[in-house]
């Protein structure tokens, strides 16, 4: 076996090298090869066949918490024994409704034996919701006044109905054959164990295996892994997977659960494979597949019109995910390796909102950095510090903005983080400084594993802060740096370290923000690429029950660190993460891994940050130019016009492949894609607003049309188009070979061409022709909206600070449009002490308006320079017009442009309330 391990090693290199975008899918399990994954199918199969019921609720252990609303029972398991009488395996239950529309409910074991084993505790691992749940003893408010039980008398009934007056939302629960139904507006929403696919495999010894199954499971890799790569997993607590379906009934599709390099609409996974959450290093991983990536959320929404559902299954193990669309219902099958069902569905009208309570209770975005949301320029690798100064200046040659330059894995000396090569880097602080005084930032790599027998991991292993064996003793695997440990940031005391060698990691730097690579952790000699199952952490925890977890654990050690470091500046932090879980976009930043430079990457990058974004992980993209390969002139291009979308929004090269820095393409190409990049930056306002948006929200920063138009069926499966934040701003990057035109479905309204103000009015939905020559990107503003802008070139983003702003309004077929503009310094956390700007823009009656809603005085003089208008049938604008503002008037310009107006040099502070009549 070790050799087989070895092997694995020694040819990964190799495979790196590969020019081919392939990843080697022998490297990852299929269902059939694991265990838990496929006795739980079978089950399934099995169950459906025989209608056979093992799970039902005790009547006599029914209570309700009259203060809490917690509804707590035992499901009793019965495995018939052929001897006669049934074994019966405690499943303590707990269910709530929170905020009214939200329903949790929770299965665990009663495990009788408590010295299982020596290293282990004995029970389920129940925290996973600690971690994905802000506030979890105090899940939001509950309606008490609204809520009532039924039946108080349960015990002479068959099932329990608890009821929200206020959101009228049934809840029922049915006892002698466990399940779980929700009503809303007394319509059927969704039932739990609706197939009875609900499965517990109760803790047992290899010994008692037989005594222990009912007549449907079937025993495959119980208590050894017969996965090539995966046969030293001791699996101690022998067969221990948890499994339940999920019916949503009158929907007919299912998205999220992030990242998989997938549609958005979820696949029927019916005689294939079932989507895996399982975290993992997939270089070049397949497109149009539901393998699984770099980062799980294991949050689900489906939708039809006028009402939404979302499921949150707090489970941080390998989990498999069937899907079936029936002709009416879709139904759903969840299946993790051990751990407790944990699990939270939500109600509500729209989607928005159901994206908006996930991230209520799971968390809301971090607002980042306002340079941050500027353009990266990364490439593995910038070999020294005239590298990196070559590129700066040959960016500001070609009048590229960028904000941040990277350093990946090899500024370092032999790969130990927390060093820099010394030939190359002979003075880190003075390469950042320099930067510095362009407004511009650096981001350098620190991974998780630590190579042995240096400063930083003598310090680990001393405090015993690393990942542990199965002995108990630290764990050793192959990383990049050879030999390597892994910090275990379950242990409060591995953070506190952590954040102690950021303190005086190139003291003095005030540019300095942090890229974690490499974190679901990768180990290079590890089964599937990751960390043995069987590794213990901190806590006396398998490594299996919080795999998928561990590399937010990670990231927020040192997101921590950075914050610490800056606390004097009251500095936001900026840390990319490439492993992610649900939480994970309370402090990162991440990216779709190791795509490669061919269209099909391009293509997938879209439905893959769609479903991040949903999923509530809203500041993601994907490695402009594709990781891997040379691209093409025309595809590199194209990728910066799409890329230009993304929240997060950074060119990034293999080691392999030959430069491409943006400036180093031909003519036109290049002026392309300079406009394309200052196209981002002057959008920038409206993108920064989009963020606080998500920021204050929760709502997603790049959407879906089905987020933006949710009782529009046709748009349900659309994920080659998409709006950005909730603005109006309607896009379909070109994402093929040799295309010139395309055609983009449009809901019903008006929209206004974004180059020209051509516009035209859909009274039904329709797909409409456009062009898109290579220097075209398509692009609408949908009628009712108002956007910001900044039109002045500037290198970066914060040379931008005080610029002035110019509007766009774009009228709906009333005439009417509406759009907000939020502000602040971009950098530190004064906003949430009330340093910002709000304020909202109105056009109605031919009258244009600035109100403000929250004012900082720091913002107050920041001013309006130009209002754009589209040419309106019944609008006739002379040469010039009055504005009027703090009880004075004065002139401003009007330019006649062939489809719109422009009013100019309109001297407008944004901080005090104007208004232009037309
Ligand atoms: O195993 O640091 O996905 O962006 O350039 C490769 C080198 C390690 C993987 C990342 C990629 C990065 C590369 N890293």
């Amino acid at each position: 076996m070790i050799g087989c391990h070895w092997l694995g090693f020694l040819f990964l290199p190799l495979l790196y090298l590969s020019g081919t975008a392939a990843f080697d899918e022998s490297l990852l399990k299929k269902c059939a090869q694991s265990g838990f994954c496929h006795r739980n199918r079978e089950y399934a199969k099995n169950i459906s066949e025989t209608g056979g019921s093992y799970y039902s609720i005790e009547r006599g252990s029914v209570r309700y918490d009259d203060d809490r609303h917690t509804v707590t029972a035992d499901i009793l398991k019965r495995i018939p024994r052929s001897e006669g009488g049934d074994k019966i395996v405690v499943l303590p239950f707990t269910l709530d409704l929170l905020n009214g529309s939200q329903v949790r409910f929770t299965i665990d074991e009663k495990r009788e034996v408590d010295d299982f084993s020596d290293m282990l505790t004995t029970y389920r691992y129940n925290e996973t919701s600690t971690w994905c749940l802000v506030d979890p003893d105090h899940l939001g408010v509950k309606h008490s006044d609204s809520l009532r039980i039924k039946n108080p008398s349960f015990w002479n009934k068959d099932y329990i109905s608890i009821y929200d007056v206020q959101t009228d939302l049934r809840v029922v629960l049915q006892l002698a054959h466990f399940s779980l139904k929700v009503y809303r507006h007394e319509n059927l929403q969704v039932t739990i164990n609706d197939r009875s696919f609900l499965n517990v495999e109760h803790l047992r010894s290899k010994d008692e295996q037989e005594q222990n199954l009912v007549p449907e499971e079937v025993k495959f890799d119980s208590f050894y892994d017969s996965f090539a790569y995966a046969s030293t997993d001791s699996l101690p607590f022998g067969p221990e997977s948890v499994a339940l379906d999920i019916t949503f009934h009158n929907y007919q599709n299912v998205y999220g659960i992030p990242e998989h390099p997938d549609h958005l609409k979820l696949r029927d996974t019916s005689g294939g494979e079932p989507y895996r959450m399982f975290n993992a290093d997939v270089f070049e991983y397949t497109v149009n597949s539901v393998m699984p990536t770099y980062g799980s959320i294991p949050f689900m929404v489906s939708n039809r019109p006028g009402s939404s559902v979302g499921v949150f299954w707090m489970n941080s193990a390998d989990t498999w995910i069937d899907i079936k669309y029936g002709e009416l219902d879709t139904g759903t099958h969840w299946i993790s390796e051990t751990g407790i069902v944990d699990v939270i569905l939500f109600f509500e009208d729209s989607p928005l909102k159901v994206t908006e309570s996930f991230t209520n209770l799971s968390g809301r975005p971090a607002l980042p950095p306002l340079s941050s949301i500027g353009y990266h320029q990364c490439r593995w690798n910038y070999n020294d510090a005239t590298d990196v100064l070559t590129v700066n200046s040959e960016m500001d040659k070609a009048q590229m903005p960028y904000d941040f330059i990277w350093l990946d894995l090899e500024y370092t000396d032999n790969k130990k983080y927390f060093t820099w090569k010394p030939d190359a880097f002979p003075n880190p602080l003075s390469l950042l400084s320099k930067l510095a005084q362009f407004g511009r930032n650096m981001v350098v790599l620190i991974d998780p594993h630590l190579k042995v027998n240096y400063e930083i991991s003598d310090h680990y292993e001393e405090a015993g802060s690393t990942i542990k064996n199965k002995h108990g003793d630290s764990f050793h695997g192959q990383c990049w740096p050879g030999e390597s440990v892994w910090i275990d940031t379950f242990s409060s005391k591995a953070q506190k370290l952590w954040a102690g060698f950021f303190q005086t990691f190139i003291e003095g730097a005030k540019n300095l923000f942090i890229w974690n690579d490499m974190n679901e952790p990768s180990v290079f000699d590890g089964p599937e690429t990751t960390a043995p199952k069987d590794l213990i952490h901190y806590g006396n925890f398998e490594h299996r029950s919080v795999h998928n977890l561990y590399g937010r654990t990670f990231h927020e050690a040192t997101y921590k660190a950075l914050i610490e470091r800056y606390v004097h500046e009251d500095k936001r932090a900026f840390v990319l993460t490439r492993s992610f879980f649900a939480g994970s976009q309370r402090t990162a930043a991440s990216w779709t891994g190791d795509n490669a430079a061919n269209w099909d990457y391009l293509k997938i990058s879209i439905p893959m940050i769609l479903s991040s974004n949903i999923a509530g992980m809203p500041f993601i993209g994907a490695d402009v130019g594709g990781f891997s390969g040379d691209p093409q002139t025309e595809l590199l291009v194209r990728w910066y016009q799409t890329g230009i979308w993304y929240p997060f929004f950074r060119g990034h090269a293999h080691i392999e492949t030959k430069r491409r820095e943006p400036y180093l393409l031909p003519e036109p190409a290049k002026s392309i894609v300079r406009e394309s990049l200052k196209l981002r930056y002057a959008l920038l306002p409206t993108l920064y607003t989009a963020f606080h948006d998500a920021n204050v929200s929760g709502i997603p920063i790049m959407n879906p049309m089905f987020y933006v138009k949710p009782n529009l069926e046709d748009v349900y499966s659309i994920d080659d188009q998409f709006y950005v934040g909730q603005h109006g701003i309607l896009v379909k990057p070109i994402t093929t070979k040799n295309v010139t035109k395309t055609t983009i479905y449009f809901p019903p309204g008006k929209y206004y061409n974004y180059h020209n103000f051509d516009a035209f009015t859909l009274s039904s939905g329709d797909y409409v022709s456009v062009k898109a020559e290579l220097d075209e990107i398509p692009i609408f503003l949908e009628g009712g909206h108002i956007i910001t802008r900044r039109d002045r070139f500037r290198r970066s983003s914060k040379l931008m600070a005080n610029d002035p702003f110019t509007l766009v309004v774009a009228p709906d077929i009333d005439g009417y449009a509406q759009g907000t503009l939020y502000y602040d310094d971009g950098e530190t956390f004064a906003y949430q002490r009330g340093e910002y700007l709000k304020v909202e823009f109105t056009f109605k009656d031919f009258k244009i308006s600035g109100k403000v809603i929250h004012m900082s005085s720091k913002f107050a003089n920041l001013s309006i320079e130009r209002i754009v208008i589209p040419k309106l049938s019944s609008l006739n604008i002379k040469e010039t017009i009055n504005v009027e503002q703090n009880n004075k008037k004065w002139m401003s310009s009007v330019k006649n442009a062939e489809n719109s107006y422009v009013i100019q040099n309109t001297q407008i502070n944004l901080g005090y309330p104007w208004t232009i009549q037309l």
